[in-house]
C-alpha cells in the first residue's frame, strides 16, 4: 500500500495508520479520504490485522477538520457528493469488523471529530480538543456529525456542541462520553497500542460480531435486535475459536484463537 497522505505501520497483529498532513494539521483534503477509503479496504481484507489504531502526524493535531480550502469553493452538488463520500469512508471504519481504536493526539475538529466518532474506541492524549466548529465557518457537520454525536452523548449536549461550535476539553469528553480514556500525551500511543495488543488477543470473528451487534443494533427496534445478537450468537458457536475459549477455560490454559 502507498500513500502520500497516510502513513501504514504494522506492530504484529495491529495496523497504526497515520494521517500524515501536520502542516494543515492533518486536514481532511479529498484525496487523503480517498486514500483512508482505500486503507481500511485493504486492512479489512488482510487476516493478519486484528486491531487498527488511527491517529493524527505530529503533536498538535489528530484531525482538525474537512480542508478548508476545498470546502470554500464548493458547489452544492459538489458539497453533496463530498459530504457523502465521507460518510461512506467513516460507515467503512465503523463496520470494518474489527476494532479502530482512534488515537486522538490533538485537535479533533469537524471532521475530525467526526472521523473519531466512527472509531470502535477513542483515546485521548489530556491535551486534545474536540469540538464541531462548522457552525463558525457557516456550515454543518455533513461527515454524520448531527446523527453520531447525539447517539454518544445524548440529544442535548450534542446541540450544545454543534449549535455553539466551542471545543471541549478532552477531560469534558471523558465527562460526557465522547471518549473512552484519556492519557497522558506521552503515553498516548503506549496506551493505543497496550489496548490494541488486549483486543487482538480476543476471538476475531466474535469481535466482528460484536461490532455488528452493536452497531446493527442501536438502528433497530430492541426485540429485532434480540433475535438478531440470538442469531449471531448461534453462529459463533460454529466457530474453532468457541470451541478453543471454552475448552482452554476449562483445561485451565490461555486460549489461542485463530480466527476461524
Ligand atoms: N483545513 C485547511 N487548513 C487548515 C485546517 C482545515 N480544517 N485547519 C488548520 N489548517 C491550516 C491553517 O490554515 C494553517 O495553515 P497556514 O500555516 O498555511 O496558515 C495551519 O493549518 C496551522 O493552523 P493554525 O495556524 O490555524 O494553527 P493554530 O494553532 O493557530 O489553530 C486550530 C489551530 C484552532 C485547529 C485552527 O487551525 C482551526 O480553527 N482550524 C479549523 C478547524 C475547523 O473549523 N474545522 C472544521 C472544518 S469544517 C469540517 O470539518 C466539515 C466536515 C464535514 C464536511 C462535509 C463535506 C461537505
Amino acid at each position: 500500500m502507498t500513500f502520500e497522505n497516510l502513513l501504514i505501520e504494522r506492530d504484529e497483529a495491529t495496523a497504526v495508520v497515520t494521517i500524515n498532513r501536520p502542516k494543515v494539521l492533518n486536514a481532511l483534503n479529498s484525496q487523503t479520504l480517498d486514500e483512508l477509503r482505500r486503507a481500511i479496504l485493504e486492512l479489512k481484507q488482510d487476516a493478519t490485522v486484528r486491531v487498527v489504531i488511527l491517529t493524527g502526524a505530529g503533536d498538535k493535531s489528530f484531525v482538525a477538520g474537512a480542508d478548508i480550502n476545498e470546502l470554500s469553493v464548493q458547489t452544492p452538488t459538489g458539497g453533496r457528493e463530498h459530504a457523502l463520500a465521507g460518510q461512506h469512508v467513516l460507515d467503512l471504519i465503523e463496520n470494518m469488523g474489527k476494532p479502530v481504536i482512534a488515537a486522538i493526539n490533538g485537535y479533533a475538529l469537524g471532521g475530525g471529530c467526526e472521523l473519531a466518532m466512527a472509531c470502535t474506541l477513542r483515546l485521548a492524549a489530556d491535551t486534545a480538543r474536540l469540538g464541531q466548529p462548522e457552525i463558525a465557518l457557516g456550515l454543518i457537520p455533513g461527515y454524520a456529525g448531527t446523527q453520531r454525536l447525539p447517539r454518544l452523548v445524548g440529544t442535548g449536549k450534542a446541540m450544545e456542541l454543534i449549535l455553539t461550535g466551542t471545543p471541549i476539553t478532552a477531560d469534558e469528553a471523558y465527562r460526557i462520553g465522547l471518549v473512552n480514556r484519556v492519557v497522558p500525551a506521552a503515553a498516548l500511543m503506549t496506551e493505543a497500542r497496550a489496548l490494541a495488543a488486549q483486543l487482538a488477543k480476543n476471538a476475531p470473528i466474535a469481535m466482528r460480531y460484536i461490532i455488528n451487534a452493536v452497531n446493527k443494533g442501536v438502528e433497530i427496534p430492541f426485540a429485532e435486535a434480540c433475535q438478531y445478537e440470538a442469531t449471531l450468537f448461534g453462529l459463533v458457536a460454529s466457530t474453532d475459536d468457541m470451541r478453543e475459549g471454552t475448552s482452554a477455560f476449562l483445561a485451565k490454559r490461555k486460549p489461542e484463537f485463530k480466527g476461524t
